[in-house]
């Protein structure tokens, strides 16, 4: 089996790949500027039967995208990981820019891991910033509105939820069905009403609880 970058491979020479065992398989991490799987580019797959006998194939790709590539598992994409850092050996958990936003929220809201920034989304626009909390209504029956925005196609869970004491054990997910607009092939717009109004419940907060898998 043979693979090469942008050209067809030859039956013989160096390619890119190539594996003259039975059952060989390869296991490369996505990258940003190396091979293999550069976006753009084209890929070409020989295979050379050079045993003077027919003999069967099985090729099989996993199909993993730079989207979601997470070879060293640490639950954020590799791609997302080289493109900041040039480095995948930072973890969720880890706020390397030190603005207090560790980096699986960094890379949930679109936000910059490497720029030291609290930013809060703008309603109705842009695929940047953190959840907005904002007030509907009027008078007595003013609600919270949440709005945030969402990756698609992702292995992680965003639930928003509302609470009337910020204490861990007050949080409920929010009652009200999401209303959940497109946005473009990467991020869709999620924006979530509470039930509770101001009349009822002086104090409301609101979250988005992240859960990587
Ligand atoms: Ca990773
Ligand atoms: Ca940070
Ligand atoms: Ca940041």
């Amino acid at each position: 089996m043979r693979i090469e970058q942008g050209t067809l491979p030859g039956v013989a020479g160096n390619q890119h790949y190539t594996s003259s065992g039975a059952d060989s398989s390869l296991n490369q991490p996505l990258s940003p500027s190396g091979w293999p799987w550069v976006p753009g580019q084209t890929y070409y797959v020989r295979f050379v039967n050079s045993s003077g006998g027919a003999l069967p194939i099985t090729f099989t790709m996993k199909g993993r995208t730079a989207l979601t590539d997470d070879e060293d598992e640490d639950g954020l994409p590799d791609a997302w990981e080289n493109a900041y850092f040039a480095y995948t050996g930072y973890g969720t958990a880890d706020d390397n820019d030190g603005d207090g936003i560790r980096n699986l929220m960094e890379w949930a809201f679109g936000l910059n891991p490497t720029v030291a920034n609290v930013a809060r989304l703008v309603p109705g626009t842009g695929t940047t910033g953190l959840p907005a909390v904002m007030l509907t209504g009027s008078g007595s029956t003013r609600r919270l509105v949440l709005e945030y925005v969402r990756r698609k196609n992702v292995m992680l869970t965003y639930t928003a939820q509302f609470a009337s004491a910020p204490g861990a054990a007050s949080w409920q997910t929010a009652a009200n069905a999401p209303v959940v607009t497109d946005i473009d092939a990467f991020w869709e717009r999620v924006v979530v009403e509470d039930t509770v109004t101001v009349g009822e419940q002086p104090r409301r907060f609101g979250r988005v609880l992240l859960s990587a898998p």
